[in-house]
């Protein structure tokens, strides 16, 4: 059976992103519902909503995991993954954007940008996932569009292109005057659908204010719509109907010639604009592809506000599989190949997520290339390990539908894989290509967690090692020195979610330890022309490697603790000329300068933030070899960081604390004791948010503290900004 290729594009695989709190689960929840997915709306605080359905999740009424599902709006399939907002999940959201073709970012409409949206609008752009966005709870106290707008411009810097004026607002909000096809669409408590009328005469000026406004905008980006945009204002005017004529601003609005397009639904209730509406749509459509622009909407998740037009949105802008680039993967010998979305071409898929469900163990599969039918057998890429798919399953909430089978493009869940981690490529056994695994990043925080029964010791290293399999931004490893186990993560909640899954989900009675920062070690001052000689010789083949190396800091601020981090990463390069030391030996000199980094000198933490050069070295005809010589620069580098001025980095993160303003005194004088640097404050709306930069050591159990302090009325949030220098005597706390 040929598959029809065009059916891709009516596909849309979508990310919902934002700060913790703006309304990402309840967003998704309601378009479940408008989708006729799910028949009644679920309440994240009811612990009622389809994609929050952990039972932590609904206990802490926050999301933890990225969950799938699939819809169906007009006309065209939407995967859509809702992701968490906590910074602690961070890694959930890498993954997920790196399966994704577009977004969503939801903003909160009285918060604006905050800390982590612009995190995870700069995750989106590493991926190049092109969105939308979408300002929720319009209907709260203190909402207001324009300034969150305002904050987009100044904070995100692509050009916020609103297409939505609101009707009404805070608790009047009741619906939006959609600016493309200049029409008012209103919701009605209680009742299910969007009633859509003429622009309110009262709201008409402004609408068509922001109608030129936004064609404007799009004309000064888009060179299409500018062309048409000057033909069109110097006076050859479209069709005139039975519109009204405003001049605004010199532009000449009268009525436009809309005809009815497959993307918006609907003709236009007249006026006559610079811009013809298709053009618009066009040209919004390239903006965001390109995120020279992002398209504005707004509503109210909670009150079901604006959910329809979004979905509209989703479909008008927002790419196809086939639309974004060939996934690119690395063949066998080491030679990369591009993958395009064609459902002939061999398998490959990667694995984002994976999950313990009542229904079996789900693998989570982005298909880039060919098709997977239920019962084939599948390659691991990194394993090399073939495995059957049992069933395969398109998620939509409480029910999954069975599929025959997976086409490039779709996201699925898979039943009958037993290996496969969040991460791995599965392809066709005969055409093995290994896809780039989503980028994990290195653990700040661990916990010593032990069996409070002794007999159930392996019981916990199993959990321990589902865990980490579901989630690849967890460690679990033992202390050499005091063989504990130690679980690391991305901070304290990430930890407590962890330790409490093994306990729910296993039934396991767990002792914690006080969590601890990962420290880091850097190099001050290095040192020059390190010289090891690796000789071996007791019988049999001998070893011989003749290394010098040079080490200096990548940063040469590092351990002056002027900066709020320091530079962290390893770079290694070679100086050696006339070929003293061959290039297969060099590549051999890196990988065993790497294995030291592993182990600094003050207490054995991960070494980073310099750079190593090789300057020199020699070699024997007969006892050289890649072992040799990573051994002999494996050495050389532990006696170079030895010799080296070192200093201990702990992690720091930037806390954004919002309380009322009346506490803003207790709040400063909190984070001072614990070693913060107050960088910015300001008031919003009777609160006050304060920023600092805090060593992350400093922060364990701040939230119960600020909680106590402010009588539960402060927040806060944090993003990890690097490392920077410890203070001698390591604090405990
Ligand atoms: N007033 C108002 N509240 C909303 C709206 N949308 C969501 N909320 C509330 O805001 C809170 C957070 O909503 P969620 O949907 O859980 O937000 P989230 O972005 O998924 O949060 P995390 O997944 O924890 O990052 C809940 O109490 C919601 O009921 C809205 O449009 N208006
Ligand atoms: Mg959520």
């Amino acid at each position: 059976m040929r598959t029809n290729l065009n059916t891709l594009t009516a596909v849309r695989n979508l990310g919902i992103l934002a700060h913790v709190d703006a309304g990402k689960t309840t967003v998704t929840e309601r378009i479940l519902y408008a989708t006729g997915t799910t028949h009644k709306r679920g309440e994240v605080h009811d612990g009622t909503t389809v994609t929050d359905f952990d039972s932590q999740e609904r206990d802490r009424g926050i999301t933890i995991f990225a969950a799938a599902v699939s819809c169906a709006w007009d006309g065209h399939r939407i995967n859509l993954i809702d992701t968490p907002g906590h910074v602690d999940f961070a890694d959930e959201v890498e993954r997920s954007l790196r399966v994704l073709d577009g977004a969503v970012a939801v903003f909160d409409a009285v918060a604006g940008v905050e800390p982590q949206s612009e995190s995870v609008w700069r995750q989106a752009d590493r991926h190049g996932v092109p969105r939308i966005a979408f300002i929720n709870k319009l209907d709260r106290a203190g909402a207001d569009l324009d300034t969150a707008v305002e904050s987009i411009r100044e904070r995100l810097h692509p050009a916020p292109l609103v297409v939505q004026l609101p009707i009404g607002s805070e608790d009047g909000f009741v619906g939006v005057v959609d600016l493309l096809r200049m029409r008012a669409l209103t919701w009605v408590d209680g009742s299910e659908t969007v009633e859509e009328g003429p622009v309110p005469e009262e709201l008409r000026e402004e609408a068509l204010r922001r109608r030129r406004l936004l064609e404007e905008a799009v004309a000064e980006l888009h060179p299409g719509a500018l062309e048409e945009f000057c033909m069109q204002s110097t006076g050859v005017a479209r069709s005139a109907g039975d519109g009204i004529q405003t001049t605004v601003g010199g532009i000449q609005s009268a009525v436009d010639d809309i005809r009815s397009t497959d993307d918006m639904r609907s003709p236009v209730d007249g006026i006559q604009s610079a811009l013809d509406t298709r053009t618009l749509v066009d040209a919004l459509r390239d903006l965001t592809r390109t995120g020279e622009g992002v398209v504005v909407l707004c509503g109210s998740a909670y009150r079901n506000r604006g959910i329809e037009p979004l979905l509209d949105a989703v479909v008008a802008y927002l790419p196809s599989p086939l639309d974004v680039p060939a996934v690119r993967g690395t063949r066998d010998d080491g030679t990369e190949q591009e993958r395009a979305a064609d459902p002939q071409a061999p398998f490959a898929a990667l694995a984002f997520k994976v999950s313990a469900t009542p229904t079996g163990r789900l693998t989570y599969l982005r298909v880039y290339s060919g098709t997977i039918e239920k019962g084939a057998t599948v390659m691991d890429a990194g394993t090399r390990r073939t495995e059957r798919i049992g069933r395969i399953l398109r998620v939509q909430a409480d029910r999954h539908a069975q599929l025959e089978r997976a086409v490039a493009g779709d996201i699925v869940a898979v039943v009958g894989l037993r290996s496969a981690r969040a991460g791995s490529t599965l392809c066709a056994p005969d055409a093995p290509l290994v896809l780039e695994p989503p980028s994990v990043a290195d653990p700040v925080v661990s916990v010593a967690v032990e069996a409070r029964r002794s007999t159930d010791t392996d019981r916990l290293a199993t959990a321990l090692a589902r865990l980490v399999e579901e989630d690849p931004s967890l460690v679990a490893r033992t202390d050499s020195e005091t063989g504990q186990t130690l679980l690391s993560g991305m901070g304290e909640l990430h930890l407590e979610v962890a330790v409490e899954k093994v306990r729910r989900e296993h039934g396991l009675e767990v002792a914690v330890g006080r969590p601890r920062v990962a420290y880091r070690e850097t190099v001050v001052r290095g040192v020059s022309g390190l010289v090891y000689r690796h000789v071996k010789q007791d019988g049999g083949a001998g070893q011989f490697a003749h290394v010098v190396l040079d080490v200096e800091p990548l940063d040469p601020e590092a351990g002056t603790g002027t900066g709020t981090g320091t530079g962290t990463g390893f770079e290694f390069r070679s100086a050696v000329v006339g070929g003293r030391v061959p290039q297969e030996y060099v590549r051999a000199v890196e990988a065993g300068c790497r294995d030291a980094l592993t182990e600094g000198p003050i207490g054995g933490h991960p070494v980073t933030g310099l750079r190593v050069t090789l300057t020199d070295g020699a070699t024997h005809v007969k006892d050289s070899s890649d072992t040799a010589f990573r051994a002999a620069a494996r050495f050389a580098l532990r006696q170079a960081l030895r010799a080296s001025a070192m200093t201990l980095l702990e992690p720091v993160v930037e806390v954004t604390v919002t309380v009322p303003e009346d506490a803003v005194g207790t709040v400063l004088g909190d984070l001072a004791a614990r070693r913060g640097r107050v960088s910015g404050s300001a008031t919003r709306a009777g609160s006050a948010v304060v920023t600092a930069t805090v060593p992350l050591a400093e922060l364990f159990g701040y939230a119960t503290r600020l909680r106590s302090r402010t009588q539960g009325r402060g927040t806060f949030t944090t993003r990890p900004t690097g490392y920077a220098p410890a203070p001698v005597a390591t604090p405990t706390r």
